[in-house]
């Protein structure tokens, strides 16, 4: 019989019976990490990068770069999955959990969906209990070294549960909304929330904006 978790197998990686509960349906393992991204690497300046918080909060907040970074940090080890059909296991992050974030924002009871915003003009868009995961950081660190900036370098967002693409490298804010909108690849055509275990890789945003126009909502 042929089993079909060797199929999807990288050597060397750990599988077997594991991968049947740890490898989402339509993913193959890889070891190497891939780049993917739209645009060019941003330069970094921390005397010029700031962290913003804007939309539905009591009140705005911006961090410079010390401020943020001195946030507590944390390590976590999580898996990768992207929606271009690549997995890549246990990776260790270092830095600044969403939770520590959030013992310093006050969202409005209507904010529902958060914008993340990200360098050169890149966002996407999570459901606010996607966002406030105990798994959910902003990372400066991959597998015990500083970020490289072709992996999002100095500060990317780590969204482990969903796939990559809601895992913005080059992270520069969080806008708290009340009603969903498509970022980037959302508008593209990317699903709007993207949980690889129900492969939501495509269709969401006309989805959603079909059923806004059939309820007869703008
Ligand atoms: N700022 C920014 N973040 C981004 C992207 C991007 O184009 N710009 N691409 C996303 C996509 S589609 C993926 S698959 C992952 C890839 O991250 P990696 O290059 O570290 O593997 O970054 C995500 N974060
Ligand atoms: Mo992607």
């Amino acid at each position: 019989m042929k089993n079909i978790l060797s199929t999807t197998k990288t050597p060397g990686a750990s599988g077997g019976e594991e991968s049947a509960h740890r490898l989402p349906p339509g993913q193959a393992l890889t070891e190497k990490w891939p780049v993917l991204h739209y645009g060019n690497i941003p330069r970094f300046d921390p005397k010029t990068w700031d962290f913003r918080v804007w939309g539905l909060v009591e009140e705005e907040i911006t961090w410079t770069w010390e401020d943020f970074t001195s946030l507590p940090h944390v390590t976590t080890t999580s898996d990768i999955h992207c929606v271009t059909r690549w997995s890549r296991y246990d990776n260790r992050w270092a830095g600044v959990p969403i939770l520590e974030v959030m013992k310093h924002v006050r969202p409005l009871p209507e904010a529902r969906y958060v914008m993340v915003h990200a360098d050169p003009d890149y966002t996407t868009n999570l459901p606010i209990e996607a966002l406030l995961d105990d798994d959910v950081l902003f990372a400066l660190q991959h597998d015990g070294e500083p970020l490289t900036p072709e992996h999002g370098g100095p500060l990317r967002l780590v969204v482990p549960k969903l796939y990559f693409w809601k895992s913005a490298k080059w992270v520069r804010g969080l806008e708290f909304m009340a009603e969903d909108a498509a970022g980037f690849w959302e508008r593209a055509g990317y699903h709007m929330h993207g949980d690889p275990w129900t492969e939501e890789r495509f269709g969401g945003y006309i989805h959603t904006t079909m059923q806004k126009m059939r309820s007869g909502r703008k």
